[in-house]
């Protein structure tokens, strides 16, 4: 404990054992909130960005208490990462013990066993049953590049196709790949070569055009500007994440998927945030029914801890020559200890099942909510991963400002929400899979409540 430490927060433990329940005892943020922001802005660089400035001691089930003592629900689950909920009993108990063994060899010189572990749970768990190899990483991003690395030295070729709205990450190849320059991009190029941006399917705003349909216009695309043999890759979201949650069009991911089979091309699905158990199945191409040539998770994996993963077809994946593939702490035993007890953890406590019923609380009332409010022109979304798209009435012109008014409002109220969207217009929601069902409902009534009071 450093000498600025809290002293109180040294003895608060986090986890589903904290109590499970909204509650305000100053304003948000608080005063010692206040204070570390204060902090804050003198010792950290201004260009990276704060939500919400509420300083948390603990965290668990459907909660993050501050250093205030209040205790606000989490529609955020740091932006999908705690998905079996923070300082989940499984994942405290495993990192614990292999903190106590052992914090890192790297796997490069020394090997260990849970490095090998996860990567056959990842062969064996994600879609399709051809042999698959697993590589892990430290981020989202730092496993995307290794995707396209990868994809690369498998084809021979260079290019690589994302698509409008796409995130996929802020390393200088990933910002290439990621649509929106505010606040990604700007001033940082020039970016990578070879990136290449196809149309998506938007239902909301393309007209609710069906998927085959929307994917033959990608691949015209693809076809006349790149050329399939050109083509290393196609990297897509299942369903975007910081662009907005749009859930393309049914059909339209198998479409893209069966063209780059046909083409050669390898069909990376980037499933850094909706991956393990978020959108109600254990990834969200299931719901597709399609299998990508390699996916790519982050995020939810190991509760918290750095960790990301590049996992596909053998071939693919053995493609590189050996040594081409790796980094001093991808696949850190604490991370990799964490990740184990996080797929347990995603069965033991069926949370795929939880995420489905989060979606059929969630859905509904947020409907009837739109259904009251013609601000809101969307509400779309799988599993515990639900958006809201705000426009102006009558119209899908985009209404970033209420969109920040009502994140202030609800953090104000306790309510830990984010936005996302190329315009700034969506609120989205992305609660643990461990929140209690009381805090579910009560989080919505939060919602409903600052919606009516905007109006
Ligand atoms: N691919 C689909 O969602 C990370 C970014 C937050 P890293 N999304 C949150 C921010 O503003 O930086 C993400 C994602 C998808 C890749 C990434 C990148 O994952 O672990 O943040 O590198």
């Amino acid at each position: 404990m450093t000498s600025h430490a809290d002293p109180a927060s040294a003895t608060v433990h986090g986890g589903p054992d904290l109590p499970q329940e909204r509650r305000l005892v100053t304003g948000i943020p608080g005063p010692r909130s206040v204070e570390l922001h204060q902090r804050k802005q003198q010792a950290v660089s201004s260009a990276v960005g704060t939500v919400l400035p509420v300083y948390a001691v603990a965290a668990g089930g459907g909660v993050v208490v501050d250093v205030d003592g209040n205790s606000l629900i989490d529609f955020g689950s740091g932006i999908a990462v705690t998905t079996v909920g923070n300082s989940h009993p499984g994942v405290v108990a495993a990192v614990t013990d292999q903190v106590a063994a052992f914090t890192h060899t790297c796997f490069m010189v020394t090997p260990y066993d849970g490095y090998v572990a996860v990567a056959e749970r990842l062969n064996a768990l994600t879609p399709g049953d051809h042999e698959k190899r697993t590589a892990l990483f430290n981020s989202g991003a730092e496993a995307v590049e290794n995707a396209v690395k990868i994809a690369r030295s498998h084809t021979g070729r260079q290019a690589v196709v994302v698509f409008d709205h796409a995130y996929h990450g802020r390393t200088n190849l990933t910002m290439a790949m990621t649509a929106k320059n505010m606040p990604y991009k700007h001033g940082f190029g020039p970016f990578a070569g070879e990136v290449y941006r196809a149309p998506l399917s938007y239902p909301f705003r393309d007209g609710g055009r069906d998927g085959a349909d929307a994917a033959a216009q990608a691949i015209e695309v693809i076809e006349k500007q790149v050329g399939a043999t050109n083509l290393a890759a196609v990297v897509i979201e299942p369903i975007l994440g910081e662009g907005g949650f749009v859930v393309p069009a049914s059909g339209f991911l198998a479409a893209i998927a069966a063209w780059c089979r046909a083409n050669g091309v390898v069909f990376v699905a980037d499933e850094v945030q909706t991956g393990v158990a978020r959108t109600g199945a254990l990834f969200a191409c299931e719901h597709e029914g399609v299998v990508p040539d390699l996916i790519v998770t982050a995020k939810g994996l190991a509760g918290g801890m750095p960790l990301s993963a590049v996992t596909g077809h053998a071939e693919i994946m053995d493609a590189p020559h050996t040594g081409g593939l790796g980094g001093t702490y991808g696949g850190n035993p604490v991370a990799c200890a964490a990740a184990l007890a996080v797929l347990e953890a995603v069965a033991a406590d069926g949370l795929v099942e939880r995420a489905r019923a989060i979606e059929a609380t969630m859905l509904p009332r947020l409907r009837a909510l739109q259904q009251a409010d013609p601000r809101i022109g969307d509400v779309r979304g799988r599993g515990a991963m639900i958006a809201i798209e705000l426009v102006r009435p009558g119209t899908t012109e985009p209404d970033a400002a209420l969109t920040a008014q009502l994140a202030a409002a609800a953090h104000a109220d306790g309510l830990i929400v984010l936005t996302c969207g190329t315009w700034g217009n969506v609120l989205r929601f992305l609660p643990p899979l461990a929140i209690p069902d009381h805090l579910l409902e009560e989080g919505l009534d939060v919602l409903e409540r600052i919606f009516a009071a905007s109006r």
